[in-house]
């Protein structure tokens, strides 16, 4: 065991470090395969104490550091990259699973870093609220790497994402040092946001430990809606008039044919409509029943469903959630994760076949669905050779040429790092730079992840 090794399992207990490759082999893949490297161990710390143990023992040894949650990250950011110096010390937050009762006087609840988004909606339910925030990888994805990520999910265009959330943060400095502050106060204006400009800082400015975050009253769903349209622009019109005539709007998905059949064959389900449809607009709306009624006041397309009770809701819902795992079912997957606003939403989706196939090749497969009321598409590529990045950078550079951006809500990762410039200017990169400098000098935390 080197003296890392034995430093680290002084802090959280040997059985908390794990060396074995076999072990370590299942915390250093990404969850879609497309990116790897290497640890030299996994340390488990199980409070903030331990957390700055393990940080200050790396510092003292200048080894890298990757923070890992569920390891659900779609942009390569929650496994070590291919390492030129030394291997990182791949730090597991999970069984940091503090779990607080809710404070429903407030509608606070603080949580652990290591905690499931599932386990804290649950918890939220069980004391008749809410938690803004809810994604397909709920049962691993955790409170940690959802703020690390702010994470954005299906009830962003209700709740916002989960920076809006975010009232409080404890979080370990690269040098081991704890900040704290977890009282959640509606007003407090004391300086620089730290517990904000760790929303979105995917591990390169500190461990986030625990937080402190908002919840919403629970509200009941009246019905989800799934309609067959023409394309994006049909998608996008039909999203803005439910906008705006039907208050409670949760959810307005995107899906198109080519994820659809996918998901039907990795699922085995039915059509969901009575054809098939080139694209789909899927809604959810809260409130009490007869709120979907409303549905009627708005030209719905023909081939609509419209389900009230929850399993039919699940059924719908089905068809959406299930893209991930079934693009995954079909080969290791290009993620591109853009946004652009909603006006040149159609002139996106209209060069982005083009674009692909002379970047990666005519057999390149496009999928493309997404969180269309955010204007955030997620376009998916399979064919080209996971090392290739061609096709990448043509789907980027063309949502930034339409005034969007090159990561909506899964982040900057590795996978990205090489391209920030095409959302952020010089200026905005070298302050970013200076903020990770002055907290991480060293830059042990996450090398290599947001930039180069
Ligand atoms: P990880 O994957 O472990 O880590 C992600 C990043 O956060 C890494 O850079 C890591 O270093 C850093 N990190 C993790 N924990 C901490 C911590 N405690 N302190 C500091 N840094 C940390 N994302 C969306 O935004 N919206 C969606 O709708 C959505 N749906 C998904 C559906 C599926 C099926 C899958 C597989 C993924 C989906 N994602 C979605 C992506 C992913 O779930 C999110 O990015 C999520 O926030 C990652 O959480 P995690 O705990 O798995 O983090
Ligand atoms: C979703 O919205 C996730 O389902 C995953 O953000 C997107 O798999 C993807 O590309
Ligand atoms: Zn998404």
């Amino acid at each position: 065991m080197s003296s890392l090794q034995s430093d680290l399992a002084a802090t959280v207990g040997a059985e908390h470090v794990l060396t074995d490759p076999d072990l370590v082999d299942g915390y250093i893949w990404d969850w879609t395969r497309r990116y790897t490297g290497a640890a030299r161990c996994v340390a488990r710390p199980a409070t903030a104490q331990e957390v700055a143990g393990v940080l200050r023992s790396c510092a003292r040894h200048g080894a890298p550091v990757v923070t890992q949650g569920g390891n659900t990250g779609l942009v390569g950011g929650s496994v070590p990259g291919p390492s030129a110096g030394d291997p990182a010390v791949l730090l597991s937050t999970r069984r940091l699973t503090r779990l607080d009762p809710v404070d429903t006087l407030a509608a606070q609840v603080t949580a652990g870093a290591g905690v499931t988004l599932a386990g804290l909606r649950s918890h939220a339910a069980a004391a008749g609220l809410e938690y803004g925030v809810d994604l397909a990888a709920r049962d691993s994805a955790t409170v940690g790497g959802t703020i690390a990520t702010n994470a954005g999910g299906i009830h962003a265009i209700r709740y916002g994402p989960t920076r809006a959330q975010l009232l409080g943060v404890e979080a370990v400095l690269a040098n081991g040092c704890v900040l704290s502050r977890m009282a959640g106060l509606g007003a407090d204006n004391t300086g620089y946001d730290l517990t904000q400009l760790l929303a979105g800082s995917e591990g390169t400015l500190a461990v986030i430990t625990a937080a402190r975050l908002r919840l919403w009253p629970a509200e009941p769903i009246a019905a989800v809606m799934l309609a067959g349209v023409a394309g994006i622009a049909a998608a996008a019109d039909l999203y803005a008039q439910i906008r705006a005539h039907i208050p409670g709007l949760r959810a307005a998905e995107y899906l198109e044919a080519a994820g659809l059949d996918l998901v039907r064959e990795a699922a085995g389900l039915p059509l969901p409509l009575g054809q098939p449809h080139p694209a789909y607009l899927l809604a959810e709306i809260a409130g009490v029943p007869e709120q979907a009624e409303r549905l009627g006041d708005i030209a719905l397309p023909d081939d609509t469903a419209v389900a009230l009770d929850r399993t039919g809701r699940a059924a719908l819902w089905a068809y959406r959630e299930r893209h991930t795992e079934s693009i995954s079912a079909a080969g290791v997957p290009h993620k591109l994760d853009v946004a652009v606003p909603l006006s040149r939403i159609a002139e996106f989706r209209a060069e982005l076949d083009e674009a692909v196939r002379s970047a990666g090749g005519a057999n390149c497969r496009v999928i493309v669905f997404g969180h269309i009321g955010m204007g955030n598409l997620h376009v998916n590529v399979l064919g080209p050779d996971p090392a290739d990045e061609a096709v990448d950078e043509a789907v980027l550079r063309l949502a930034a040429s339409c005034g969007g951006t090159i990561s909506a809500e899964h982040g900057i990762g590795r996978a990205k790092a090489g391209l920030l410039h095409l959302s952020r200017s010089p200026g905005e990169i070298a302050a970013m730079r200076a903020v990770r400098a002055a907290l991480d000098p060293s830059g042990l935390l996450n090398p290599g992840v947001l930039f180069t």
